[in-house]
């Protein structure tokens, strides 16, 4: 090649300019600095020159070897770069081409249901509280003035787990477990799933209930019908209500809820078994025992509670008649809402 560094260089910087790719700048590596390389014949001549040149000469090879070495590392490193950023560029997804379009899911008729009553409520100002499913006997019945042998925890109707525990047979322990925190006053709803033995078409083991509790001084029955009037007014539109004595252990009066069909308008259908009206939710005021079991004072509180069944509403509002078709997870029923 040359025996000249000079010359050498040059060569170098010219052929460098040319190389296009990591692959090419290895390829100089090996040709200017490899064993067969000019460098090594460089280095072989030295010493067939004079003793007083040798110096002179050696440094002048060393110079060069030092910066063809750094300039082969930079080229190399330039085009690594390069070239890993191209390999990124080339497996970006393209953003012109049309996209797969996925199915579009939707929420389930009581997962929509439970949601709409909710918001209805907390829009009033209730606040919205959970609690666990397997229960205390003491949260599900005692406090709730339920005592031992009371039918409602029968076997027939409560699911009791081996730890003496029971899967909870309604929300309202989670007001007991609130109240037990709080002091009043509030109004909170309860949301979740409860379980019962039975099981037909209008009753299944597992379904999901609401229940709310208003609890302060001087809470009135006109307060309570006031208030579900207006949720069942948001909930089925402006239609006529009424309500029917009833009894539960834990409320005082007590009472339950109808709204005119929404099907007939009161005509009479297979909706509200010809009876004009849907049952929509079960209510009263709260039994003063309740409150002495959470240390309330019953004489400066009262307060009012009502439940609803979720499942029941929804098939209510979109007027099915069997509860199995809501856990049955037929895509072709569920696709309807
Ligand atoms: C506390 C005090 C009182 C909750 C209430 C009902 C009436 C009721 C049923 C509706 C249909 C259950 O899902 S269902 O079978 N519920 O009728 N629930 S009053 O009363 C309470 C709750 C908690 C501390």
């Amino acid at each position: 090649m040359t025996d000249n560094p000079e010359t050498l260089w040059h060569q170098f910087d010219e052929e460098r300019r040319r190389a296009a790719s990591s692959k090419d700048a290895e390829a100089l590596r090996i040709k200017y600095l490899g064993k067969k390389g000019p460098l090594s014949a460089l280095l072989k001549t030295l010493g067939s020159l004079p003793p007083d040149q040798r110096k002179t000469a050696g440094e002048a090879i060393n110079r060069l070897k030092a910066r063809l070495e750094q300039a082969v590392e930079q080229l190399i490193a330039e085009f690594a770069e390069r070239e890993a950023d191209a390999a990124l560029r080339a497996d970006l997804p393209d953003p012109t081409l049309p996209g797969t379009v996925l199915p579009m899911g939707s929420l389930h008729p009581v997962t929509q249901i439970g949601l709409e009553v909710a918001a209805i409520f907390l829009s009033m100002g209730f606040f919205l509280a959970e609690g666990p499913e397997a229960e205390d006997e003491y949260y599900n019945f005692e406090a709730l003035n339920v005592p031992k042998h009371h039918p409602a925890r029968d076997m027939q109707d409560t699911f009791y787990l081996e730890n003496g525990q029971v899967l909870r047979t309604q929300t309202s322990p989670v007001q007991i477990r609130t109240m037990e925190m709080i002091k009043p006053p509030f109004k909170m709803i309860a949301l979740g799933k409860v379980y019962r033995r039975d099981s037909d078409i209008t009753h299944s083991p597992m379904f999901s209930q609401m229940e709310g509790l208003v609890v302060g001084e001087n809470v009135s029955m006109a307060d309570l019908k006031g208030t579900l009037a207006a949720f069942a007014e948001k909930m089925f539109g402006r239609r006529p209500t009424r309500f029917r004595p009833s009894f539960f252990p834990f409320t005082e009066p007590s009472a339950e809820m109808d709204v005119q069909c929404i099907f007939c308008e009161g005509k009479g259908c297979k909706v509200c078994k010809n009876s004009g009206w849907m049952e929509i939710l079960g209510c009263g005021m709260v039994n003063p025992r309740v409150f002495e079991a959470v240390e309330y004072d019953p004489e400066k509180y009262t307060g009012f509670a009502f439940g609803m069944g979720i499942e029941r509403m929804a098939m209510q509002r979109f007027g099915i008649d069997d509860i199995r078709l809501l856990f049955g997870s037929d895509i072709r029923f569920l696709r309807q809402f």
